[in-house]
């Protein structure tokens, strides 16, 4: 197949289509450079060296990436806020968090040049979906602790794109703006995209009032059947875009206008596919877990940082013309977490909103449906025998108290249902904790 060249293909043509060689080279440089950093300025890592005896020279190629600890969300619990930052905090200029397992954030800290070397990948990531410099972006991804919305600014204003800073919700709105200001571009996650094309139609708004070209959407998973719908719904290209906040958060990967498979940004971000339970990288092309070495961040750089995605990778040569290797559509996590519109959700944070309660039994259940595009998050919660007996008022005020609490704590809002002691199945095994009937 040729494909139209078109004008502005590339962002950074001599990074994006670099010669592998070279590539692996410069990825050797910066890894040594990164181990030697975090033996002096990271106390943790300096440690997990010595526990192995590694000492920075003994980097020699890249096989030795293989010999180097992994860092897991757990480290960076264990350290929590600030203990796995490279920097002073006088250099850091950003701060971030994603869902931690309990109560706590992962909490992430950008230096100035990494909120440069962010904002350039995600511009270049833009263009890869066919943005430029006379783009109206929409961004529709939560600003705030979220990386979604501040990642896709930065990279809009980067390419010289118009942003609309829209952040989540408020969809009439939304959508009003969108065709006023003639919007282009659309970066949300794609079940909000759904969403919001399900919106237009009821508003009776024809299509060709909308300007929309083409939708960068992430940071949830979602199936080729979602794109096909996507895209026949709002009339655009649909991209996938991936990241993760521990390595920088959106612009990790993208697809390009194949659509086949995500070009992972190689000179920032090496990634490995391991076996999850030997813990033994993988060849390309086998499905693992997705691991990735940050090689140019300053802030909190991580050593083979376990992201429990799972997908594969391959070096083929994309038609593209890039030459970064590319990962397939995340097929699924090697734990329990669970995306909710958008939002990370650990069952391990309802059990500890359970116990902080009390007066329930730490049994429960999430279950998780759609309502058209939207995710619903119920929680059965089982009473204790002495408040199954509580008045109807006793019960309403501490089912408001859990929802309140669940919300804060997990950030998404959720219907809580309350159950007779014992109904909530017991396994002897692993329990099951999560009953996720949508269909993606
Ligand atoms: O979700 C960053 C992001 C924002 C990516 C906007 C794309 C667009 P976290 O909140 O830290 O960061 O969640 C990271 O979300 O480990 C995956 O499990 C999942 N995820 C992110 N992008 C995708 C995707 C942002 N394209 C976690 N497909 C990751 C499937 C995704 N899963």
């Amino acid at each position: 197949m040729v494909l139209k060249i078109k004008q502005k293909m590339y962002w950074n043509k001599t990074k994006e289509c670099m010669n592998r060689e070279e590539l692996k080279e410069l990825q050797l440089e910066n890894l040594k450079q990164l181990v030697s950093r975090l033996y002096h300025d990271v106390p943790f890592y300096r440690n997990e060296f010595q526990k192995i005896g590694i000492m920075p020279e003994d980097i020699k190629s890249l096989d030795d990436l293989a010999n180097l600890p992994f860092t897991t969300k757990q480290d960076l619990r264990d350290n929590y806020p600030y203990g796995l930052f490279a920097r002073p905090l006088s250099q850091i200029v950003r701060i971030h968090a994603s869902s931690g397992t309990t109560g706590k954030p992962t909490v992430v800290g950008y230096s100035r040049n990494d909120i440069a070397i962010w904002s350039e990948i995600v511009a270049r990531s833009m263009v890869c979906a066919g943005a430029d410099s006379n783009s109206i972006v929409q961004v529709s991804y939560g600003y705030g602790l979220f990386t979604g919305g501040l990642g896709l600014h930065y990279g809009s204003e980067r390419l010289g794109a118009s942003v609309i800073p829209m952040s989540g919700g408020n969809t009439e709105k939304q959508i009003m703006l969108m065709k006023d200001f003639g919007a282009t571009i659309l970066c949300c996650t794609p079940s909000y995209a759904i969403y919001l094309a399900e919106a237009i139609e009821e508003m009776g708004i024809d299509l060709s009032d909308i300007s929309l070209k083409a939708g960068i959407f992430g940071a949830e998973p979602w199936s080729e059947g979602m794109r096909a719908t996507i895209e026949k719904k709002l009339n655009i290209k649909a991209y996938d875009i991936y990241g993760l906040s521990e390595i920088m958060g959106p612009g990790v990967a993208i697809e390009c206008e194949c659509q086949n498979g995500l070009h992972i940004w190689e000179e920032h971000f090496i990634p490995e596919i391991i076996d999850p339970v030997t813990l033994k990288p993988l060849p390309y092309g086998e499905e693992g877990e997705l691991v990735f070495t940050t090689i140019t961040k300053e802030g909190l750089p991580l050593l083979r940082y376990r992201t429990k995605d799972i997908t594969r990778l391959t070096e083929e040569k994309c038609e593209c013309g890039r030459t970064h290797v590319r990962m397939e559509k995340i097929s699924g996590r090697t734990d329990d977490m669970l995306i909710i519109r958008g939002v990370n959700v650990f069952p391990s944070q309802v059990e500890s909103v359970l116990l902080e309660i009390g007066e329930v039994e730490p049994h429960y259940q999430l279950i998780v449906t759609r309502d058209g595009s939207l995710d619903v998050l119920e929680i059965l919660v089982e009473l204790s025998e002495r408040s199954f007996s509580d008045k109807i008022s006793i019960l309403e005020a501490l089912e408001r108290r859990i929802k309140n609490r669940i919300h804060s704590v997990l950030g998404v809002s959720a219907k809580i249902r309350f159950v007779e002691p014992k109904v909530i199945p017991r396994s002897e095994g692993k329990a099951i904790r999560v009953i996720d009937k949508r269909k993606l």
